[in-house]
């Protein structure tokens, strides 16, 4: 049997805020992965500032915490065999112009407006989802998760 993988998916405050991107992503999430956990939460802007502070130096630093602070976000802990990668492949594109053009189907390229409003994160390695969860779930235990009753989808 193959070893199940988790992500962490946020949803931006511009997608939480749309009712018809919200149930969309939602159900794209709800019928390719096992949901493991969710939260949605109000970030605070130092936490927003260290949730990216490898992004720290680059121009759209000020844009991303502003944004990312600007609403209600959702965090999901998603589980499949290849959670990382699928979850990037079905967001798409970071650049919005490039998911719109190249990739249309994609969540960035049908609900993106910007390259920072361009609807949700995805981790980008299996260690890099273990820091983001661990960042927003300190409580979650990578060794016992899946014998617990709480996988649900609110
Ligand atoms: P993410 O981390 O959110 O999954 O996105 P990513 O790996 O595809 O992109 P990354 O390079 O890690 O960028 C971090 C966040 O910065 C925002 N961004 N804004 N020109 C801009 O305004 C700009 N460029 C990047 C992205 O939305 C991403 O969330
Ligand atoms: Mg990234």
């Amino acid at each position: 049997m193959q070893k199940l993988q988790l992500s962490l998916a946020i949803i931006k405050p511009h997608a939480v805020k749309n009712p018809v991107a919200l149930s969309y992503i939602r159900n794209v999430i709800k019928n390719s992965f096992i949901v493991v956990k969710t939260r949605r939460i109000c970030l605070e802007k130092e936490t927003a500032e260290d949730f990216y502070k490898e992004h720290i130096q680059k121009f759209f630093f000020n844009r991303l915490i502003t944004f990312m602070t600007s609403g209600s976000i959702d965090l999901h802990i998603i589980s499949h065999t290849n959670a990382v990668k699928l979850w990037r492949k079905m967001l798409g594109p970071t650049k919005v112009y490039k998911a719109q053009f190249e990739e249309p189907n994609c969540l960035r390229g049908m609900f993106g407006i910007s390259d920072t409003r361009n609807v949700a994160h995805g981790s980008d390695s299996v260690t890099s989802a273990e820091r983001e969860i661990k960042f927003f779930f300190p409580e979650f235990s990578f060794y016992d998760w899946h014998t617990h009753d709480e996988i649900t989808y609110r």
